[in-house]
């Protein structure tokens, strides 16, 4: 007998053993043992169990993986949203003092409380349209303490029926009293944060960038979270090509995220090293940025394409999957079937637990979302509708 059956209901599996389109199984059941996906397969002679869950004909999927969010942050950014609209732009904003370092100073000064609410209210936001993975980035402390705090909000959030992947994000700005002096920045980076904050983490990330670290200063992180056994990632080529997504290649990144401005050469990097390609059309749609991340050089090496909310205060002060997946679609031209995979299978990918979550596999955790619509395109088609009907992480 398992716990938990669900019939009469169309499966989006995303499974790689299945090809049909969205790996589905229509009119399937499946069953959920001890927080596991224990048995799927299409509706004829289904296996006994407790409680069953006729879903009427609904689609069901795994449960959204967004796996690039700076979720806790002090404050928020909505006067130089209005700053932006009378022209100033992101880097301008950022090299007078505003932009990353402003929140900064908000998220210092913030107490572990508040920052927790206000992410816990985010996150809520997240879970309502079906996440059940989401990563959580530090990055705006910059200092051990801050850090230290934010990956503790993070931690926290764990209670709260979701999955969370943390990663130090310590080399993302350069804070206001290292002004003129990057690399000893990066020396507090690698000898002291990375050391002490590598045992709480999942992965180490950067920000490669004019305005953030260059490429060997951004080696040097990698150096320190190699030296600790940590994964890395890169925020890379999102406003300019530094190379950084050849960088992460060459330290077998988990993702480089962002790319817009990646080269066909990056894009090989990428490819061989099984490094999976994050889009955040999210940022590229509040900046206005006009430069796509290649997408049809993306499928023709055949890198793995993952699509995240990139949720923070500058950039994408966004909470909605949903919205994402329309992004991906409409603005950087994926289909529905690679935005949904790219916030399920290569989410999942991109944090490291695709043996885990991220398709609907026996074996893999039940962390499922139950959709009230017709087909799973529904999913990228609607724009600010919600159709989750039921959503269960481990089983709950
Ligand atoms: N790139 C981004 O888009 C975010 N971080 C990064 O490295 C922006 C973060 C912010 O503006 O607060
Ligand atoms: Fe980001």
């Amino acid at each position: 007998m398992f716990d938990t059956l669900f019939i009469h209901v169309n499966l989006a599996t995303f499974s790689a053993s299945l090809d049909t389109p969205y790996g589905a199984i229509e009119d399937g059941a499946l069953a959920v043992q001890d927080g596991r996906i224990a048995w799927l397969g299409a509706g004829q002679a289904v296996p006994p169990a407790i409680n069953i869950v006729d879903c009427k004909g609904k689609w069901m999927t795994p449960g959204l993986v967004d796996c690039h969010t700076h979720l806790v942050f002090g404050g928020n950014r909505a006067q130089e949203f209005e700053m932006r609209l009378q022209g100033a732009s992101y880097e301008d904003i950022a090299r007078n003092g505003g932009g990353i370092v402003s929140t900064v100073k908000a998220t210092r000064a913030a107490s572990a409380d508040t920052l927790f609410a206000s992410a816990k209210a985010r996150l809520d936001d997240m879970k309502a349209q079906g996440v059940t993975t989401v990563e959580i980035k530090s990055g705006y402390g910059l200092d051990l303490e801050t850090e230290a705090k934010m990956l503790d909000v993070a931690e926290r959030l764990k209670g709260e029926g979701v999955r969370v992947c943390k990663t130090l994000l310590a080399a993302h700005a350069l804070p206001a009293e290292y002004k003129g002096n990057a690399d000893g920045y990066i020396d507090l980076v690698c000898e002291e944060m990375i050391p002490a904050l590598a045992p709480e983490v999942d992965a180490v990330d950067g920000f490669c960038e004019n305005i953030g670290f260059s490429p060997a200063q951004i080696e040097r992180v990698f150096e320190a979270a190699k030296a600790q056994g940590v994964w890395v990632k890169l925020h890379a080529e999102q406003l300019s090509d530094q190379g950084g997504a050849a960088l992460a290649a060459r330290y077998h990144a988990l993702s480089a995220d962002h790319l817009e401005y990646i080269s066909e050469d990056g894009v090989k990097a990428l490819a061989e090293a099984g490094t999976v390609a994050v889009l955040l059309p999210g940022a590229f749609y509040f900046l206005k940025e006009t430069r796509k991340p290649p997408v049809d050089l993306l499928r023709k090496h055949g890198v793995a394409m993952a699509l995240a909310t990139d949720c923070n205060p500058g950039s994408s002060p966004i909470t909605s999957p949903l919205l994402i997946l329309n992004m991906g679609c409409t603005l950087f031209g994926l289909t529905p079937e690679e935005a949904l995979a790219g916030m399920t299978l290569q989410g999942a990918k991109a944090l490291g637990l695709d043996a885990e979550i991220g398709s609907l596999e026996v074996g893999k955790c039940a962390d499922l979302a139950v959709w009230d619509i017709e087909h799973p395109s529904e999913l990228c088609y609607w724009v600010g509708a919600n159709p989750l009907s039921q959503r269960l992480c481990g089983g709950k």
